[in-house]
């Protein structure tokens, strides 16, 4: 049969996005790559996705129902016929909704594939019909979105692509050659330009390594280092006062909150010399265009929101928003029309319905909190590997009174524990439309294969589950393209010109947002807020409060703390430190950090054998004197522990990681592991300052020869 190429889009929870081109033969996946044309892929794509025809086609891939035979987390299972399993998931359901109401099943997702159709909101309307708990999925940047909007507002901000005109850039807690590499191109022209380019990270990554400065900083002390910067900034007038004037509120505030940040004081505070706080400061506000581009992990502490909101007072001080380069990157996603309220359909959430935030499943099957969980419904989400209190969750999952159903392509660690897998298709089985949150275009993607085995797409799990519970309102009966015309506003003007049509021709197509040099939306102020201005003092912070949006609560819009927040931005100390609990870093004095895995996406691809090889075995790198200390050798077994739990990892001695900071990457299966537990035994689930962040870069460990 002949060779076909079809347009797919890489479905992962990545800003790159990729435009992918996938040949297909004989009803094979015989390759994917990058399709050259895309202005921001550039025909590559990455160690994770290069192989994904191997992913596909895994002899490992689940591809029928199936039900335990054995005992929970045994991984046993026969393979049973879709009426069946949906004859039991109903059954199940029914009795426990008769027994103690639809809000005890919980449902737990999140974005294991980012499309618009099968990705983060794909169940919410199904769930909520139902009745059951809301699912809060503060899982990511959750904080730093809050943050950035209380300051800013929701706006893309800045191209990525017109780094290339930047002649100042600082990558603020990214690691931007692993987690959003087709960035760096732009990035590295600038620099070939003349650009510097300046890393602030605990540790000397891949990235820090291209930089032409790596800043080590402690971490959770971001906030005070951008308070700093802000000091310095006023102290040497260094302020753009006429974009101050025009687009800003709460300048003589903001320098009054910035006083006492001293560079002496932050240098203190975060281990960087006074002199180069103020050096940072100087550059950043005298070398146009200047911009920041921060990385998700700046969130991960108990000051992340803070931190967001001082750094996006930067820009606007010095005035780098006038310029094409310049200002501040978070996520260009708030320039994609989606229409989440549809999406979510929030309007069918029963008054009273409990929410459930998912860092605290441990606590929640553990019977903790307010609300019982008789059932748990996993699927686009593998929280054994992600979520902290690793052991509590294991032990809640195997509960022998919960009725666990996942769906998924792999028996990762959470399937194991599952009653019933429901077999999901992947991204080249199916048809997706894709946002971006790293560059501004929407891409197409087509299936490129017929689904394997019985394997069905989340659009069509959901639609046969509403047929197994009895709904029938018109909602299901939509196809997966007629669901595109109703996720999309296709009439805003950003969508002018584009439909399916179209995309089918081309694969994607840039937002109508103007060319990257066109696109400098902030010139003269413009900033989505209620002043329409850069809110050093924030309204937000008075007003809503603290929040997390509606589109990561299901559609929830209500029932939020509403916490009034300082107006200012601020410092807080790490929850976990020395300054702020003693006592526990006597016990503990090692800074665990656990950022994204390079050869892994999150806990997916860690069962692959071309990533697996690539990555090695879990490990922990430290400092050569706290291994010293510890009397701790390169490539000895260590245990990492605290209160919480203990995981064992190959302990990597490299001076790349800061004196007392330690980092465990995320993402392998537990099940795999020496003593069967990974990184998240032993965070926390805590919550960061603002919008229930995670606090993973805010937990102590000792480490010691296993
Ligand atoms: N290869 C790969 N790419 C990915 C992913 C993946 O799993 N693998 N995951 C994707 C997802 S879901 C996300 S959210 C993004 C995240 O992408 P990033 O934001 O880059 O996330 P991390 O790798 O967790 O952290 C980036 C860097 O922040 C540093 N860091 C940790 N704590 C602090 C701190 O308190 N202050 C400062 N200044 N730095 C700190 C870490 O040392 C790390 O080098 O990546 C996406 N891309
Ligand atoms: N310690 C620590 N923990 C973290 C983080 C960290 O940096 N450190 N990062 C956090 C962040 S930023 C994020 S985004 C989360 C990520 O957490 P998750 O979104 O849970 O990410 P994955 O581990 O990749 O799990 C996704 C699962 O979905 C499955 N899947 C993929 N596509 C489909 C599909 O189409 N249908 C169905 N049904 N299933 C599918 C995959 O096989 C995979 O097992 O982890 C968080 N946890
Ligand atoms: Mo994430």
């Amino acid at each position: 049969m002949a060779e076909t190429t079809v347009f797919s889009a890489c479905p992962h929870d990545c800003p790159d996005t990729c435009a992918m081109l996938t040949t297909v033969e004989d009803g094979k996946v015989t390759n994917v790559r990058g399709n050259p044309d895309h202005p921001f892929t550039q025909g590559g794509l990455c160690v994770k996705v290069n192989d994904y025809q191997n992913r596909v086609h895994s002899e490992d891939r689940v591809l029928y129902p199936l039900r335990r035979t054995g005992a929970k987390g045994a991984g046993e299972f026969e393979r049973i016929s879709w009426d069946d399993a949906l004859g039991e998931i109903s059954s199940r359901w029914n009795a426990i909704i008769d027994e103690d109401g639809p809000a005890t099943i919980l449902p737990y997702s999140y974005l294991g594939t980012e499309g618009i159709l099968n990705g983060l909101n794909v169940g919410d309307a199904f769930f909520n019909k139902l009745g059951a708990a809301v699912s809060e999925r503060t899982f990511c940047d959750s904080g730093a979105i809050t943050a950035f909007f209380m300051t800013c507002g929701p706006t893309a901000a800045v191209d990525p692509e017109s780094f290339v005109h930047s002649r100042y850039i600082v990558l603020w807690a990214i690691n931007t050659i692993s987690t959003n590499l087709h960035h760096w191109p732009f990035i590295a022209e600038a620099q070939r330009r003349g650009a510097k380019v300046v890393v602030i990270d605990p540790v000397a990554t891949r990235t820090a390594k291209q930089a032409d400065w790596h800043i080590p900083i402690k971490p959770g002390t971001d906030a005070a280092l951008a308070l700093g910067m802000i000091n310095v900034i006023i102290a040497e007038d260094l302020v753009d006062h006429d974009y101050v004037e025009k687009y800003t509120v709460g300048y003589d505030e903001l320098k009054e909150r910035a006083a006492s940040f001293t560079p002496d004081a932050v240098a203190e505070i975060t281990g960087i010399e006074a002199d180069d706080i103020r050096t940072l400061a100087r550059e950043f506000a005298t070398t146009q265009p200047s911009v920041i581009r921060m990385g998700v992990a700046i969130e991960r502490n108990a000051s992340g929101g803070n931190a967001v909101r001082a750094m996006s007072c930067i820009p606007a001080l010095v005035g780098s928003w006038r310029h094409c380069g310049g200002g501040i990157l978070h996520m260009p996603i708030w320039a994609f029309p989606v229409n989440w309220d549809g999406l979510s359909r929030g309007d069918w959430i029963r008054e009273g319905t409990p929410v459930v935030n998912q860092w605290r499943l441990g606590a929640a099957l553990a019977g903790e909190l307010e609300h019982k969980v008789n059932s748990l419904f996993v699927y686009n989400s593998n929280p054994v590997v992600v979520v902290p209190e690793q052991d509590k969750v294991l032990q809640g999952l195997a509960r022998e009174d919960l009725f666990t159903v996942v769906s998924e392509h792999f028996i990762t660690d959470t399937a194991r524990y599952a009653d019933i897998v429901l077999p999901a298709t992947t991204q080249l089985e199916q048809f997706d439309v894709m946002f971006s949150w790293g560059h501004l275009y929407l891409t197409l993607n087509e299936p490129a294969i017929a689904p394997l085995g019985e394997s069905v797409p989340n659009t069509e799990m959901f639609r046969r589950l509403a047929r197994a519970m009895g709904f029938n309102d018109p909602y299901w009966d939509r196809t997966d393209e007629e669901m595109a015309q109703d996720a999309l506003d296709w009439s805003n003007p950003v969508l002018q010109g584009i439909d399916l049509d179209g995309l089918r021709q081309t694969g994607y197509a840039r937002l109508k947002v103007g060319s990257p040099e066109e696109f400098v939306p902030h010139r003269e102020g413009n900033f989505p807020t209620p002043s329409g201005k850069v809110e050093f003092k924030s309204s937000m912070a008075e007003g809503v409060g603290n929040m997390v949006l509606p589109l990561f609560r299901q559609g929830h819009a209500g029932d939020q703390s509403g916490e009034v927040l300082d107006p200012l931005p601020n410092f807080i100390p790490q929850n976990e430190s020395a300054s702020t609990n003693p006592e526990l870093a006597a016990r503990y004095p090692l800074n665990m950090l656990s950022p994204k895995p390079h050869a892994f996406l999150n806990s997916s691809f860690a069962n692959m054998p071309t990533q697996l090889h690539h990555a090695g075995e879990q490990m922990v790198m430290i400092n050569p004197g706290d291994a010293g200390a510890r009397g701790i050798g390169d490539g000895d077994t260590v245990r990492v522990y605290n209160d919480r739990g203990t995981f064992e990892a190959l302990a990597r001695l490299s001076e790349d990681a800061s004196p007392g900071v330690v980092v465990a990457p995320l993402g392998y299966w537990a099940e795999r592991s020496p003593n069967g537990r990974t990184v998240n035994a032993i965070n926390p689930p805590a919550f960061a300052d603002y919008g229930n962040a995670p606090t993973f870069s805010d937990t102590l460990v000792e480490i010691s020869a296993a």
